[in-house]
């Protein structure tokens, strides 16, 4: 197994100075530089698949194979990538407009079949690249909450960190990438651009050991946002 690959990448970051994004950028190139080092995860065997949006510039800064989809649709190149070879370990990486918006049929899909794929979502709250358009997490516009709905498709194993807890999004990202079954990790963050929430996301960000079914779905209720890993038992 080769565990010393150079996950980084010569491309220039174009995202905002300041962008969040760049924290789950390291937390996700952590993740897998430690699974390799613990040799649990073959770096080469690794298919990351991408969106369309700011979240799908990471295509360019990891350096491995990828697979630079059409927008809304990660979840089913990468369900396509792990029948082709089930060898891979094949990670979606997305954002709430895609995933959520036009993608939301597919988590469902996912969600209900077990797809052995892991999925990390990264939710500003907007559709960022096309200039801020309202998603359908944002708060106060009738918004979702995924993982709640994930759940209820029948999801084994979902995951709320944000990138104001990068220490933790790693381990939850060890943790999703390691499950064997449908995995998605949603990714509280602001768009410092388009949706700047940080003081409100700061206040209501709770970190807890592990989720149940009711702290799943407390984003909707526009209290605590708890970050941490539910299991089904
Ligand atoms: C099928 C399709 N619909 C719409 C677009 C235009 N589009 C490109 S990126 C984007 C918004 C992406 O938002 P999100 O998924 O939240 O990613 P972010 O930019 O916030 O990281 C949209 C609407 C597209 N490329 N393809
Ligand atoms: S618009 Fe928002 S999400 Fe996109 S690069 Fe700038 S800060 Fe990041
Ligand atoms: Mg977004």
């Amino acid at each position: 197994m080769n565990t010393t690959i150079d996950l980084n990448t010569k491309e220039k970051i174009t995202w905002c100075p300041g962008c969040l994004n760049n924290v789950a950028l390291i937390a996700f190139k952590k993740a897998i530089k430690e699974l390799g080092e613990e040799g649990k995860v073959d770096p080469m065997k690794i298919v990351l698949v991408t969106d369309i949006g700011c979240n799908g510039k990471i295509y360019d800064y990891v350096n491995l194979s990828s697979i630079y989809g059409l927008h809304g649709r990660v979840i089913p190149a990468a369900y396509g990538t792990k029948i082709g070879n089930p060898d891979l370990k094949v990670i979606g990486f997305a954002g709430d407009g895609g995933t959520y918006g036009e993608g939301m049929g597919h988590v469902v899909s996912a969600s209900r079949k077990n797809f052995p794929i892991t999925m990390f979502v990264l939710n500003n709250g907007v559709f960022a690249l096309t200039k801020g358009q309202t998603s359908p997490t944002k708060k106060d516009s009738d918004n979702i909450a995924p993982l709640a709905i994930a759940r209820a498709a029948g999801a084994k194993f979902l995951a709320r960190g944000t990138t104001f807890f990068p220490d933790q999004l790693t381990i939850l990202m060890k943790e999703a990438i390691m499950h064997d079954g449908f995995s998605l990790t949603d990714i509280v963050q602001p768009c410092i651009i388009f949706n700047n929430n940080s003081t409100e996301l700061r206040e209501r960000l709770e970190r807890v050991e592990a989720m149940g079914e009711e702290q799943l779905s407390d984003e909707l209720k526009q209290g605590k946002i708890h970050t941490g890993i539910y299991i089904e038992k």
